[in-house]
């Protein structure tokens, strides 16, 4: 246990390094402010537990967000409201980790207000430290979801009314309300005793996420002195007085004990599941009836394929890489499908963003394109020049005259639209294209993406035009 209060957790730097400016030693916080009492508990929950190796801290946007400042752990900085959503990620990624979403009031329960519900509904295995100072702090004081009826703010300069504004979110009582959460607990950061209090209910907390017993959260209402106008003493009375009436502390939820450890258990081989059917076979789904490709031996550029589909809407663009990723996904790649939607759905352009790879993909977005396929002349000109050199591009030469000019990158004319009006119908232009594709890369195997074809395809009678175009596009590429 750590004893003398004067030294500095491991869990928190000595010296704040990436703080900018001389001053090294002292926070950035306001005085009197509730964060760095907060900020000091958890970090010695951290030592105490010895899981600072495998602590992650999410800073939210907020006076907190240079967690990553003071936390000596792993950290990551969310976009205002989205903590409980990376930390769901995190956690997820690195079931190992011990995650802490840390948010404020206008974070948490504001803009991130769906987040943090559904996070606690799914009963993600995270510990969130919600600190309501009832105010937005960093922005100089605009009313929070959690500002009191009657406090004054810069957007309620009279106080605010709840006939225009509503009342003050109660955010522990309504997670308590949901099945999932396992433990839910207000504590406040003022007289010693409640700061006692405070680290007592962060540390069970915490314990919980390290037994993996699901959701817990603790909410900590914390003084903010600049945002309500008030020296630091002023503060705590307020708090203690004012604030405590309407939020009363105390234990919202606690079914730590029921609760059966909710964590994805290591493989035998120690690591984690991590592709679908390990999930399957970890949860005991039965696989029969499901593939059991393997990844197919490919050229190395094509282990971590960035592909970009694009098109007319109507042309298939989107359904073609929805077949690529789930194709791919049971040949055992990790994949990943993201559509661009908007006007292009009523006849504009359309695109989306596959990968396939053989390492875990850390965003969906195709930023560096290694396959390019244009089903359209506009898509063609518009995508050419972020394909990478030595990539792949596809083209629909029966739509588009002007071949691409790029001469550092492997040119593929592909008749799509003819050779599927030959077939018999033009929505199988992008089967032609997959058929190429596969012919070119050898991403995916034929004979199993053309078995595969009967559950991707709803209707039953399109299966086999369906087929012909893979086989067509298929045989079209070695006579290029
Ligand atoms: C998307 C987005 N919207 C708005 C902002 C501006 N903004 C920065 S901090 C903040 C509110 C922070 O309040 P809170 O979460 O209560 O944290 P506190 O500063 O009080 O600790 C807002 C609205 C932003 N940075 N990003
Ligand atoms: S503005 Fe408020 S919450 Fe932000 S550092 Fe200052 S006292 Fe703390
Ligand atoms: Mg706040």
């Amino acid at each position: 246990m750590s004893t003398n209060v004067l030294e500095r957790s491991e869990s928190f730097y000595t010296t704040f390094e990436r703080k900018p400016g001389a001053d090294k030693l002292t926070t950035h916080y306001c005085p009197g402010c509730g964060h760095g009492v907060l900020h000091k508990l958890i970090a010695e929950a951290l030592d105490d537990f010895g899981v600072r190796d495998r602590a992650i801290f999410i800073s939210p946007v907020g006076c907190a967000v240079f967690g990553y400042y003071y936390f000596h752990t792993g950290n990551f900085q969310a976009a205002h409201g989205r903590a409980s959503a990376v930390a769901t990620a995190v956690k997820r990624a690195h079931p190992d980790s011990i995650v802490i979403s840390y948010q404020g009031d206008g974070d948490l329960a504001g803009i991130g207000g769906n987040n943090i519900l559904q996070a606690a509904n799914r009963g993600e295995n995270i510990t969130v430290i919600f600190v309501n100072n009832a105010i937005y702090g960093m922005t100089g004081g605009q009313m929070a979801p959690t500002t009191l009826v009657g406090q004054k703010t810069t957007t309620t300069p009279r106080g605010r009314d709840p006939l225009n504004e509503g009342y003050p979110l109660k955010v522990s009582e309504l997670l308590a309300t949901l099945e999932a959460p396992a433990y839910v607990h207000r504590v406040m950061i003022g007289d010693p005793k409640y700061v006692m209090q405070a680290r007592k209910a962060i540390r069970k907390a915490l314990k919980a996420q390290i037994e993996g017993k699901g959701f817990s959260l603790v909410e900590a209402l914390s003084t903010c002195p600049s945002g309500w106008k008030m020296t630091p003493v002023e503060a705590k009375n307020w708090m203690q007085s004012a604030m405590v009436e309407h939020f009363p502390l105390g234990v919202k939820k606690d079914v730590i004990a029921d609760r059966e450890p909710v964590s994805p258990q290591p493989k035998s081989n120690g690591q984690h599941p991590r592709t679908a059917r390990d999930v399957k076979k970890a949860l005991d789904v039965p696989t029969e009836g499901a593939h059991t490709f393997q990844l197919p031996e490919v050229e190395e550029h094509y282990k971590y394929s960035e592909i970009k589909i694009a098109g007319f809407g109507g042309q298939g663009v989107l359904s073609l890489g929805i077949a690529l990723s789930r194709m791919g996904m049971e040949h055992g790649y990790q994949v990943s499908w993201l559509p661009s939607y908007g006007p292009e759905m009523r006849g504009g352009t359309a695109h989306c963003h596959v990968k396939l790879s053989h390492e875990p993909i850390g965003s969906p977005l195709v930023a560096d394109t290694t396959i390019l396929v244009s089903m359209n002349k506009p898509s063609l000109e518009k995508f050419e020049p972020q394909v990478k050199p030595g990539g792949d591009i596809f083209y629909n030469r029966s739509l588009i005259d002007t071949p691409p000019s790029r001469e550092d990158v492997d040119v593929i004319p592909v008749d799509a639209t003819e050779i599927a009006d030959r077939i018999g119908n033009t929505k199988v232009a992008n089967m032609v294209m997959l058929g190429a594709i596969i012919a070119k890369t050898g991403l995916l195997e034929k004979e199993a993406v053309l078995e595969a074809m009967a559950e991707l395809i709803k209707r039953l009678e399109y299966v086999d035009l369906n087929r012909q175009a893979v086989n067509a596009g298929f045989d079209l590429v070695p006579s290029l």
